[in-house]
């Protein structure tokens, strides 16, 4: 079965009520292992959910305001709730990046978008540079009929100075990957406030989506988040 006429722009509509957006979808091919959809059958299809930019926030922020300042993860929390809200109103199943075992959502978001990984393994956008997330998706057990993505332009190719490998004082991003423990290590020791206050030194060296960049408030938000996690 094809999407219901108009579903998508509902859709649309409903996660913008949040600050949210779709960030494209596709067809599972049959021999691909799906994960399920709300029968318990595997799912025909995926809609990923995001944001572009800081919009949720004012939103997250209304929320957290009646929650108990204790919530553990109070953003994946309330993005659980906001996409469960609209998975229920369209028959879909609502999956988040951080449920264990982790779905495969930066290679979904290439598949849907088109996007490839900066130097950093955030994914870059063509607008938003790396000024973007994946906050669910939408399983379906139905045939989502979506406009075609072309490929994105993928602008760390003709980026030739690469400032977002020149500013980590570790140096935790390289041609060799991610070097999660100088990262956190430093993160959380005494130079580590300039990371801590204002976000990633690297992240904020790339010149493109400046105008989505999130304030530092935001920053400190996930970074705090990133300092706590196990080591
Ligand atoms: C575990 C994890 C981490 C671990 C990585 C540990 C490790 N050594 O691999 C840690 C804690 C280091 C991490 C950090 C960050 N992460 Co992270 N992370 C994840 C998570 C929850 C699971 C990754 C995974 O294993 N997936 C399962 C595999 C099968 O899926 P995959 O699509 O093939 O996985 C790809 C990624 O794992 C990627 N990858 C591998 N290592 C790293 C390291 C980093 C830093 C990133 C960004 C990607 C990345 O390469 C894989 C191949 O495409 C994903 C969400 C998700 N479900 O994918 C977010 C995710 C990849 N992270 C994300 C982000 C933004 C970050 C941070 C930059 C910011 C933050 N959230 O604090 C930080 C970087 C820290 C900093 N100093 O700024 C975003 C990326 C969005 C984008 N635009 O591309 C994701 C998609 C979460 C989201 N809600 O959008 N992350």
């Amino acid at each position: 079965m094809i999407a219901r006429r108009g579903m998508i722009e509902e859709i649309t509509a409903a996660l913008g009520a949040n600050g949210l957006i779709l960030r494209g979808g596709f067809v599972f091919p049959d021999d691909e292992d799906a994960p399920h959809g709300t029968s318990g059958a595997p799912a025909r299809s995926v809609l990923l959910v995001g944001q572009a930019g800081a919009a949720p926030w004012p939103h997250f922020l209304r929320w957290r305001e009646n929650q108990p300042r204790t919530i553990a993860d109070p953003l994946d929390n309330w993005s659980r709730q906001v996409i469960g809200a609209v998975a229920n109103e369209f028959q879909a199943r609502a999956v988040s990046p951080s449920d264990k075992p982790y779905l495969p959502f930066q290679q979904w978001a290439m598949r849907a978008e088109g996007l490839k990984p900066s130097p950093l393994g955030i994914l870059m956008h063509p607008q938003y540079g790396l000024w973007h997330a994946y906050r669910g998706a939408l399983l379906f057990e139905d045939e989502i009929a979506l406009p075609e993505q072309g490929k994105a332009i993928h602008l760390c190719d003709t980026c030739v100075e690469k400032p977002c490998l020149r500013y980590c004082p570790v140096d935790a991003y390289s041609t060799e990957g991610f070097a999660y423990q100088s990262c956190l290590a430093h993160v959380r020791g005494a130079k580590g406030e300039p990371c801590r206050s204002g976000g990633c030194l690297d992240r904020n060296a790339c010149p493109y989506g400046i105008a989505y960049r999130y304030p530092a408030e935001i920053q400190a938000f996930h970074m705090a988040s990133f300092a706590s996690a196990a080591d």
